[in-house]
C-alpha cells in the first residue's frame, strides 16, 4: 500500500472527508434558504426546484463524493452568476436590509460551498474549512451589522397633502393607472424588503425607495400620458400607466 492510498483510507476511516461535510452542509443551507427566500418573498417555482436540487445534493453528499461535491459547488457558483445583476443590485443597496441580508448571505454560502467542492475533489485536509467557515461568517456579520445602520438612518418620507400615492408591493405598482394634475406630487409606500424605483420612461424622472420604506417628489412633467416603471434589475414586470392633466387635479 503506498502513502497516497493510505492517506486517503485514514481519511476515511477517521470519518467523513471534511471538505465533503462542508459541501453537504453548504447545499442543505441553500435548501433552507430557498424556503425561507420563500416566506419572505412568495412562492416562487424556480426557487423551489432549486432547493429541492440542493436538497438532493445534501441528502446524498457523503464519504467518498467527491465529485458530486464538486457539482454541487459549481452548481452553487453557476446560481450566483446567473443571478449577478438583481444580486449586485441588492448588494450595493445597504439601504434595504432584507435583501441585502438574504442576498450577501446567499452569495456567501454559493463561495464557500464552491470551495468546499474544490476542496474535496483535491482531497484536500481540513486544515483550512474553520479558517474559510469563519471568514464567511464574519464577512456576513460585518456585512449585515453595516446594512442595518444604514436602514436605520432611512428616514421615510410623509405624504405632503395633494400628493399621489403609490403603493410598492409583491413587484408591482398599485394602483396600475393613476392621473394627477400638473405640478402635483407623488408619494410611494414600498412594502417589499428590496428597494424599487419610479422611473418615468423618456424623462429624468425618477424615484429610489429603500425598501421597507417610503419617499416623495415633484412632477415636473408636461402634461400627456406616460409609461412608469422600476429600473431595478429583474423587476421589468413592474409598470403603470402615468397620466397628467392640464391644471391640477
Ligand atoms: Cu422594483
Amino acid at each position: 500500500m503506498d502513502i497516497k492510498t493510505q492517506a486517503i483510507e485514514g481519511t476515511v476511516a477517521s470519518g467523513e472527508e471534511p471538505w465533503v461535510r462542508v459541501s453537504r452542509y453548504a447545499a442543505l443551507t441553500i435548501a433552507v434558504y430557498a424556503v425561507v427566500f420563500q416566506l419572505f418573498a412568495g412562492f416562487s417555482p424556480p426557487v423551489t426546484v432549486i432547493g429541492l436540487m440542493f436538497l438532493a445534493f445534501g441528502v446524498f453528499l457523503s464519504s467518498g463524493r467527491r465529485r458530486l461535491a464538486f457539482a454541487s459547488g459549481t452548481v452553487a457558483l453557476l446560481l450566483v452568476v446567473s443571478f449577478a445583476a438583481p444580486l449586485v443590485d441588492a448588494l450595493t443597496d445597504l439601504a434595504s436590509l432584507e435583501a441585502f441580508a438574504l442576498n450577501w448571505f446567499l452569495t456567501l454560502t454559493a463561495f464557500v460551498a464552491f470551495i468546499g467542492g474544490i476542496g474535496a475533489i483535491r482531497g484536500e485536509s481540513g486544515r483550512l474549512v474553520r479558517p474559510i467557515v469563519g471568514l464567511a461568517v464574519g464577512l456576513f456579520v460585518a456585512g449585515f451589522v453595516v446594512s442595518a445602520v444604514v436602514a436605520a438612518g432611512v428616514e421615510a418620507a410623509e405624504p405632503l397633502a395633494g400628493d399621489s400615492r403609490v403603493v410598492a408591493e409583491s413587484m408591482s405598482f398599485v394602483p396600475e393607472e393613476l392621473v394627477v394634475g400638473a405640478g402635483s406630487g407623488i408619494w410611494m409606500e414600498n412594502r417589499d424588503g428590496l428597494r424599487h424605483t419610479f422611473t418615468v420612461e423618456g424623462t429624468d424622472v425618477e424615484l429610489n425607495v429603500p425598501g421597507n420604506s417610503a419617499g416623495r417628489m415633484d412632477l415636473e412633467l408636461e402634461p400627456g400620458t406616460y409609461k412608469v416603471i422600476c429600473d431595478v434589475p429583474g423587476h421589468e414586470a413592474m409598470a403603470m400607466e402615468l397620466t397628467i392633466t392640464e391644471g391640477s387635479q
